[in-house]
């Protein structure tokens, strides 16, 4: 009986009414729940894009051959998808040069700095060249020549002067010996000490040339490199396949003389690498965006006077896969150069003396 007073109530207005509320809180719902659903599609390319982060983090992770623990993953990851972006957002801006994913791309700038760089300190040098006004090739490429060895990777070793300076031993003893041999970084690191280098935790090239003035130096194959500090191999001093007599510092921010030393051979320079233009740098020429503080040294092996912007053909030491095979090149700019590469350039001289 309750049950049929009931259903006559369907008849009763106030029910109606009730009726047409659930109506449209119904109706509202479903606006609801569609604006939900149109709004939720935001979230799987989110994830998509997480997604594919990761895998470009997982081909990373074997190319370089990276091992983390899985905390030390998230960590890495996190940086990687930072790194990721700002490089995006750089080559977005269309420069002379573009930035890419290498093996630095898991660190952050202040462990890149660590890891790879250390601010550069000269103490007294020889007597700066003047430089000659000289006719200068329109082109210079040493590699072309022969002159220059494999690029090699320096590791978490700051011990770029030591492969900066073994490079223009290397490429004078080609040119005025004949012979292209690979000279020892290792024998630099872990025996002039006594000249001011500290190892894998800087040095100069200066200190360098000091030292292989005194010693000459001997080959790779003799004294490998190992990319950490070792104690010195004297019986392995003794055995120099390479020896100068002197090197000359080009006047600083002179542009020409530099010009000219890379017209004669492979010169070594300094350059401010502190910088995020050199930690993603992948190819093109650098024109702008870096500064003068040098913490890294180089080898410069060629220059092009022809093109726009002219600019330095340069070998680095942080392996084949960074930059142009390895090499980057550098607009030449009047003054301390871009990065500071004309501020501290020298070469060695006098070089056949065996
Ligand atoms: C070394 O070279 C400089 C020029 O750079 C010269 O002034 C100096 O006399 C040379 N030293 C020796 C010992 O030849
Ligand atoms: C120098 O640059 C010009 C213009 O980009 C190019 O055509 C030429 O091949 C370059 N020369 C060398 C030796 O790389
Ligand atoms: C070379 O340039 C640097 C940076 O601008 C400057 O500090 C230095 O004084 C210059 N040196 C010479 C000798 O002009
Ligand atoms: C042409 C020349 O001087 N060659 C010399 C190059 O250096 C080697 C030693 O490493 C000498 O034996 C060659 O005579």
């Amino acid at each position: 009986m309750e049950g049929f007073l009931s259903s006559s109530k369907r008849e009763n207005p106030t029910f109606k009414r009730n009726l047409a509320i659930i109506a449209a809180i119904g109706v509202i719902g479903l606006i609801g729940t569609f604006a939900y659903l149109q709004s939720s599609r935001a979230s799987p390319s989110l994830l998509d894009q997480y997604q594919s982060e990761e895998s470009e983090f997982q081909e990373f992770i074997q190319k370089y051959n990276k091992e983390y623990t899985p905390e030390e993953y998230e960590i890495r990851f996190q940086i990687f998808q930072d790194n990721l972006a700002f490089i995006r957002v750089q080559n977005s801006l269309n420069r002379d040069w573009v930035l890419g994913v290498n093996e630095f791309a898991d660190l952050t700038m202040e462990e890149f700095r660590k890891y790879y760089l250390s601010p550069m300190q000269f103490s007294d040098h020889p007597e700066y060249s003047n430089s000659e006004s000289l006719k200068l090739p329109s082109s210079v490429d040493w590699r072309q020549s022969g002159a220059v060895t494999v690029v090699q990777n320096q590791g978490r070793c700051s011990c770029a002067y030591a492969f900066a300076t073994t490079g223009a031993v290397e490429g004078a003893w080609k040119i005025f010996n004949g012979t292209l041999v690979q000279l020892s970084e290792q024998e630099i690191i872990d025996c002039s000490r006594n000249f001011g280098n500290r190892g894998c935790e800087g040095g100069s090239t200066d200190s360098a040339y000091k030292y292989m003035i005194k010693n000459g130096i001997t080959s790779e194959t003799k004294y490998p490199f190992m990319a950490q500090n070792g104690l010195c191999k004297i019986s392995l001093v003794s055995e120099s396949v390479a020896e100068i007599s002197n090197f000359t510092d080009i006047y600083p921010n002179d542009t020409v003389g530099v010009e000219t030393a890379v017209a004669q051979q492979p010169v070594s320079a300094n350059v401010q690498a502190d910088e995020a233009i050199w930690k993603y740098y992948k190819g093109g020429v650098i024109t702008s965006n870096c500064g003068t503080n040098l913490d890294h040294s180089v080898l410069i092996v060629g220059y092009n006077l022809t093109s726009s912007p002219n600019y330095w053909i340069v070998k680095n030491s942080w392996g084949p896969s960074w930059g142009e095979q390895g090499y980057i090149r550098i607009a030449i700019k009047a003054g301390p150069g871009v990065c500071g590469i004309q501020m501290h350039a020298s070469y060695p001289t006098a070089v056949n003396r065996l």
